[in-house]
């Protein structure tokens, strides 16, 4: 997390937070996830009895800035983030790192955040190829998933990138009309993208398990001095 905060505030990124309990309008309405959407099902959210709710991802506080400060925005928030999953790959309480970047229409554009990503993967992974995939997230259009050469195999395939030679690190893309107008923007572009720490820090430091990151073994923690 400390590796990825620094590269950002080098790039001139302000550090942003916002509250672990949020309501619906800020984790939701306002990134343009309408009532029913699967996301936010009781089956994937954490609901409190007085209708707040634990963030399910930090884009909320993007919600907040944009709200409280005119553009250009140039930010990251880190951050605690939790979902109802729990097995060898999923706990309930995770971290994230999204980055949000907006100025006047036609000013921002896909190929600006394709150029940081790109960057920025490089300084984080070493030497490895980066591909884009098309996606699908409620608040970017377009939006893509970001793969990576393996890091374990070098793209020849092997069990961690399930003989693929790719492993998918981050989603990212343009961010979408509807949650600049539920800000009141208008005439601004802008790009984002997300990705979990947990994930960046098992393939980076070579840790197999999940758990391992949750026990509080000292022979763990200790290569980390
Ligand atoms: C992701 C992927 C793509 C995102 C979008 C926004 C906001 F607030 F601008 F709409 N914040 N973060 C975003 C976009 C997050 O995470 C995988």
């Amino acid at each position: 997390m400390d590796r990825i905060i620094t590269y950002f505030q080098n790039l001139n990124f302000a550090v942003e937070e916002g509250p672990l309990v949020e309501d619906d309008f800020h984790n939701f309405e306002a990134l343009n996830l309408p009532k029913y959407h699967p996301a936010r099902d009781m089956q994937d959210t954490f609901y409190n009895k007085d209708y707040t709710l634990l963030r399910t991802h930090t884009s909320p506080v993007q919600i907040r800035t944009m709200l409280k400060q005119k553009t250009p925005i140039r930010m990251i928030a880190p951050g605690t983030v939790f979902r109802r999953d729990f097995d060898i790959t999923h706990t309930p309480m995770f971290h994230q790192i999204e980055a949000l970047v907006v100025d006047d229409a036609d000013k921002i554009s896909f190929a600006n955040l394709k150029h940081v990503l790109v960057e920025f993967l490089h300084h984080m992974f070493g030497d490895v190829e980066v591909r884009f995939r098309p996606s699908f997230f409620p608040f970017t259009e377009p939006s893509a998933e970001v793969d990576i050469s393996c890091v374990f195999c070098k793209g020849d395939g092997c069990r961690v990138c399930s003989h693929t030679g790719w492993l998918e690190v981050l989603g990212c893309g343009v961010v979408d009309e509807n949650v600049f107008k539920a800000v009141g923007y208008e005439n601004k572009s802008g790009y984002a993208f997300g990705l979990g720490i947990e994930r960046f820090a098992m393939l980076i430091h070579n840790i197999g398990d999940l758990r391992s990151l949750f026990e509080s073994d000292l022979r763990l923690l200790g290569q980390f001095k």
